[in-house]
């Protein structure tokens, strides 16, 4: 659904952001180089940390500083005998109140383990750790409270914010691989039948930048092609199967005879490789549906889904008094995965690989949801909130608002948004481990940009 129009706001959004990400550079820079001067200057910039040795533990025990000469001032205030060893040098045995002060020379990045060596103290949790860090201020290691790692691995939170900030630039900075779903059209028959062509085959398919994976689909996309009928057309549908294994296509939420089902063996016999099978009905009654293959988990979760709707829901007469149009600006179809190859995604793709869905102030959004993986997903648009106006394809009596819903494997929900305020409103699963992880966000993420 996305226009010209919408393409040239999102390179504005993205000139925007490299502007952005260059005066965050820049002020970077300027830190960096103030730093820098301060440590290798005149050489006689040195760090002093001050370490305790308690009952069988240094506190802190997790210290840093940064790059240069470093001094650990280390004092007993326990009653036991303790000593510090660090870097092949070694306090003497201090005795209670006493204190000493190891220079350890010149240090450049890393970690290195410091401990007591007076028999049984080391395994007893007598231990701790140096980060040499850029930046680092002298002192207790910044994020880790008695050695637990709260930074996930990285040296510093400065490291650790800046990781985030790139994976959250990426979706804006870098090019997008083609997304799937997009509308195919049909060849229209002498009698009026609509008929629609999908092969079903395995291609690479970019999940995210640089993570190609095996998928199984139909037209070489995930998800697949988006079909949709008006109520009373008559509809084939030739599926042409290029596996290596037997397929089929279930009609989930649409209306069909039984032979048209799509499971085999009770409905047809499977679509053997390389044979053609096609399907015929009539679309009776709205829907919005979900197609996927009926043969083998793998097959759906590795792929093999598409949205398929049948005419369009319609907004309710109580939202339309409270300002909601009777027509969306915009349709967006959002598939939800989170097994086989394809993982944890929306519409086939990981953040940031996802794609940006753009409105303007005023604009009223339909999000269809439709859920193709093995766990309910929380979905979670950061403002404004929605209506659900239909679940499953059928228009509630009464339309209920949230900003959260849980979509369980097989459901597809209705939801409408008006849209009030400009900017970049995220958007995405709330399982938070399905959205967010140390390095920043990723898998079921994406966002609205409103102009
Ligand atoms: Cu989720």
């Amino acid at each position: 659904m996305t226009t010209r129009s919408q393409e040239r706001s999102f390179l504005g959004w993205a000139a925007f952001g490299v502007a952005v990400a260059a005066l965050f550079l820049g002020m970077f820079a300027i830190s960096t180089d103030g730093g820098g001067e301060q440590a290798a200057g005149s050489g006689s910039q040195v760090s002093v940390i001050e370490i305790e040795m308690g009952s069988m533990k240094f506190t802190p025990p997790h210290i840093m500083a940064p790059p240069g000469r470093v001094q650990i001032k280390v004092t007993n205030v326990d009653a036991a005998v303790h000593n510090l060893v660090i870097l092949g040098q070694r306090t003497s045995d201090l005795q209670p109140g006493q204190s000493e002060t190891l220079d350890l020379g010149i240090l450049d990045v890393g970690v290195f383990d410091l401990w007591c060596d007076m028999p049984g103290h080391r395994e007893a949790g007598m231990i701790g750790e140096l980060h040499i860090l850029i930046n680092a201020v002298p002192g207790p290691l910044t994020g880790s409270v008695d050695g637990v790692d709260h930074l996930h691995g990285f040296p510093d939170w400065q490291s650790m914010d800046a990781a985030m900030d790139e994976r959250a630039w990426r979706f804006v900075e870098e090019a997008k691989s083609p997304f799937g779903g997009q509308r195919l059209e049909p060849t229209v028959l002498g009698d009026g039948t609509k008929r629609f062509d999908l092969t079903a085959e395995i291609v690479d398919w970019e999940v995210e930048p640089g993570k190609i994976v095996q998928a199984w689909t139909y037209n070489g996309t995930v998800p697949a092609p988006w079909l949709h009928f008006e109520v009373g057309d008559r509809v084939q549908v030739v599926l042409e199967n290029q596996l290596p294994s037997p397929t089929s296509i279930h009609w989930h939420g649409v209306y069909v005879k039984n032979d048209q089902d799509g499971v085999p063996p009770y409905t047809q016999v499977s679509v053997a490789p390389g044979t053609t099978f096609t399907y015929e009905f009539t679309a009776v009654e709205k829907a919005v549906g979900i197609y996927h293959s009926h043969s083998g988990a793998e097959q759906v979760l590795d792929g093999m889904f598409g949205a398929v709707t049948i005419g369009q829901m319609e907004v309710p007469e109580v939202l339309v008094e409270q300002g909601f149009k009777e027509t969306p600006d915009q349709i967006i179809n959002m598939v939800l995965n989170d097994a086989g190859v394809i993982g944890l995604s929306l519409n086939g793709k990981s953040f940031p690989a996802t794609e940006p869905y753009f409105a303007n102030v005023g604009d009223m959004i339909m999000v269809n949801y439709y859920n193709e993986g093995l766990m309910p997903h929380p979905m979670h648009l950061h403002q404004p909130i929605g209506w659900v106006i239909a679940r499953d394809g059928v228009e509630l009596l009464v339309p209920w608002a949230g900003d959260t819903f849980n979509i369980a494997p097989g459901e597809r929900w209705t939801v409408v948004h008006l849209i009030k305020e400009p900017g970049v409103w995220a958007w995405h699963c709330h399982i938070l481990t399905h959205a967010e992880r140390a390095d920043g966000m990723f898998g079921m993420v994406t966002a609205l940009i409103v102009s």
